[in-house]
């Protein structure tokens, strides 16, 4: 599939010819399915594509927690409540594994944040949309929480050892939040005529958007190539997204909604659901930070950063009193 790629300002790729025999070894490792850990050798491309995916996944996790947190307080039950809290906890602790797993390629958290903050570094553009009512909620779990796992699933059985073992962890928690969102789902489609009506137009809100996180078409996407020879993606972009398609159609058929998309139908020659032309140019504008919410997002992040220094400065001073006493002590 990779070999089918257009080339769209993706580098070439090198032959075994042009690698340098630490690179030859290296990949034959890789092929291998051999995972590579932080302390071994590793091209310095690949060392820093990771530390680009896994600090904007981290990140993703983070600013995740934004527009559900926006419900905790407007949770229909105490029940609801709990549930959501702790899903958007566990969205904190996900993005905790996945700094750990880039510090150790040698960034440091500080240096991960501040790229945060500058916008040098991306998040999911799937955060930037607004959670509107509580179907979005039920929503957010069912589509995003549903992409996610299908996105991160291969990720379990990627090259770098730490990245592929936090990812099972992740994934197992994933699952449950892609349930409750269902369960949200199931209960409004079986409700009042307005409940049922919100969450259509939760579907249909975040339908296009959740089609978008898994990244630009195969034709487009500059690092797939790459990240496909050293194991850091398993499937590609389009083969991920048509994946998701075929595992969310018969869901949203269960609930009795309709998927905001006239061109979404069975072919039954190729055995896939043909779909819609997505709107790419709004993944870009998203990206670029011209979505709803980017800039509340970002601004957000930098608030709870700058209000939290003092946490930060007592824990260092903490950390440094017992040092000393250990070392008084010795
Ligand atoms: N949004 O060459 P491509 C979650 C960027 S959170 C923003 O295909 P790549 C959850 C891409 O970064 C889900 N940017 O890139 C949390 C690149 O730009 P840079 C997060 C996007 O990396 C809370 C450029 O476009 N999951 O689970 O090979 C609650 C070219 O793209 C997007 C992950 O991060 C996008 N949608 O493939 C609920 C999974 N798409 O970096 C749920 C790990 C593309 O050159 N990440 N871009 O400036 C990946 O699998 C890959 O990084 C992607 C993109 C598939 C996202």
């Amino acid at each position: 599939m990779y070999a089918q790629m257009v080339d769209t300002g993706a580098k070439k790729l090198r032959s075994p010819e042009e690698m340098t025999p630490e690179e030859r070894a290296f990949q034959a490792r890789v092929d291998a399915d051999i995972k590579i850990e932080p302390k071994d050798w590793m091209p310095e491309a690949y060392r820093k594509t990771l530390i680009r995916q896994i600090s904007q996944h981290a990140h993703s996790e983070i600013v995740g927690m934004l527009p559900e947190g926006n419900w905790i307080t407007r949770a229909p039950t105490l029940q609801r409540k709990a549930i959501l809290m702790a899903k958007v906890q566990d969205e904190a602790g996900h993005g905790l594994y996945l700094y750990c797993a880039a510090e150790t390629l040698g960034v440091s958290r500080d240096q991960m944040v501040a790229d945060l903050h500058s916008g040098k570094a991306k998040y999911s553009s799937i955060f930037n949309y607004p959670t509107l009512t509580w179907a979005d909620i039920g929503a957010i779990g069912w589509l995003v929480d549903g992409a996610a796992i299908m996105n991160q699933i291969p990720l379990c059985r990627c090259s770098f050892g730490p990245y592929s073992r936090a990812m099972i962890r992740v994934c197992k928690e994933e699952s449950f939040h892609q349930r409750q969102g269902f369960d949200i789902m199931i209960k409004l489609c079986r409700g009042t005529p307005e409940q049922k009506a919100m969450a259509q137009d939760a579907l249909n809100r975040w339908w296009w958007p959740s089609l978008m996180m898994f990244g630009p078409p195969d034709a487009s996407s500059v690092h797939s190539a790459q990240s496909a020879q050293w194991k850091i993606k398993i499937l590609s972009n389009d083969e991920l997204r048509q994946r998701f398609i075929e595992q969310t159609v018969p869901q949203a058929d269960f609930l009795g909604i309709t998927m905001p998309d006239p061109d979404l139908k069975w072919n039954p020659e190729r055995g896939h659901y043909d779909f819609g032309a997505i709107d790419w140019s709004e993944l870009y504008e998203v990206v670029k930070g011209n979505g709803p919410c980017n800039r509340d997002r970002l601004r957000a992040r930098v608030e709870a950063w700058e209000n939290g220094a003092w946490v930060r400065e007592a824990a260092l001073a903490h950390a440094a009193k017992r040092a000393a006493a250990a070392e008084k002590a010795a």
